[in-house]
């Protein structure tokens, strides 16, 4: 399986996040991605494909809000990490008026996702190794490839960032194979926390299938979006699939719902699919409650390799820094057989 990577996804760098009414080291560090490189030889190049690709999945005021970001920032006078701290819930009118803190607000629905001087950098790149990962399997005969996304996209929407994403690399790259008529085209979420962001860009699409299998959003973040009874509206009424399973789920546990998932898939008659994978189910990850062990990701990548459709695998989170890279290898080593 053909891996794809580009430095400049380490541009992005915020030093902290709030985490329970604290500061705390971020999460989604530049070790992340270090630990995944190491963990493997061989990386190809990620080329760009422009901003089209982009534009076909996010608003171009939020597309050109995330590229200025922190410049702005540091025009009002700031310095380090920009974020957010006033929220436009519901009933407030779409203001717009170039006032950084409005701005940080209206376009994000945490206070979670920090923008650094790098974090467009980033995301771009990231975006294009989707979409370089997807390039190469529209054009060779193998059938997986693997993007080692970072940052982050599934919570990221149509117009807002949030839970470390920024710009949807499951998204772009759906829309993107849809529109070479790679289709069938069905999403496959196994991150530990529901892809509110993917779901909501498809949630009223019928050509793309969104099927997730995530913590119990009663209990975890994202907690808005990723209940059972969420199954699509309008025309994408009954394209999406949601499988919330209780925290200290093992892999025993996880596997039927894998193979709800895999089944509706199928059905539904995918002829190309998006994996979201997020190493974040593993015991061992410092901020999600799941309890799959590295020996069960060869088995839950077997099953879904078992599905036999052309399958571009997609980083998301993953934040237990020792295991990281281990854990993916693992991972990719059960898609291969
Ligand atoms: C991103 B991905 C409070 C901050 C909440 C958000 C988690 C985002 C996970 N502790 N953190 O789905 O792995
Ligand atoms: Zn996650």
């Amino acid at each position: 399986m053909k891996l794809f990577f580009d430095d400049r996804q380490l541009a992005h760098a915020p030093s902290r996040e709030l985490h329970n009414g604290d500061w705390v080291p971020y999460a989604e560090n530049v070790e992340r991605p270090r630990s995944i490189v190491d963990a493997f030889t061989d990386w190809r190049p990620v080329r760009d494909f422009g901003m089209a690709p982009l534009l076909a999945v996010h608003d171009a005021d939020y597309l050109a809000f995330l590229e200025r970001a922190h410049r702005d920032w540091l025009a009002a006078g700031r310095d380090g990490d920009a974020i957010g701290y006033t929220f436009p819930i519901r009933r407030r009118r779409p203001l717009s008026f170039g006032r950084i803190d409005a701005d940080l607000g209206a376009y994000s629905y945490d206070a979670g996702t920090p923008i650094a001087a790098g974090t467009w950098e980033s995301a771009y790149w990231s975006a294009q190794g989707a979409l370089t990962a997807l390039d190469h399997l529209a054009t060779s005969a193998e059938a997986h490839a693997f993007a080692l996304c970072r940052p982050p996209g599934h919570h990221a929407g149509r117009d807002y960032m949030g839970g470390y994403c920024y710009l949807n690399n499951a998204a772009i790259a759906a829309r993107a194979a849809h529109d070479r008529g790679l289709g069938p085209v069905a999403i496959l979420d196994i991150d530990y926390h529901h892809g509110n962001g993917t779901q909501d860009i498809f949630y009223e699409d019928p050509a793309i299938f969104f099927a997730s299998v995530h913590a119990d959003p009663r209990t975890d973040y994202p907690f808005y979006w990723g209940h059972a009874d969420e199954r699509g509206e309008g025309a994408g009424d009954g394209t999406t699939l949601n499988l919330p399973l209780p925290r200290g789920t093992n892999g025993i546990a996880y596997a039927p719902a894998l193979d709800t998932a895999l089944a509706a898939i199928s059905g539904w008659g995918a002829r190309f699919l998006i994996l979201s994978f997020g190493a974040d189910t593993h015991s061992s990850d410092p901020i999600s409650s799941f309890a799959l062990e590295r020996e069960d990701y060869a088995v839950l990548a077997a099953r879904i390799a078992a599905l036999g459709v052309p399958t571009l695998i997609v980083m998301e989170g993953g934040y237990a820094v020792g295991d990281l890279g281990k854990n993916v290898a693992a991972f990719l080593a059960g898609f291969e057989g």
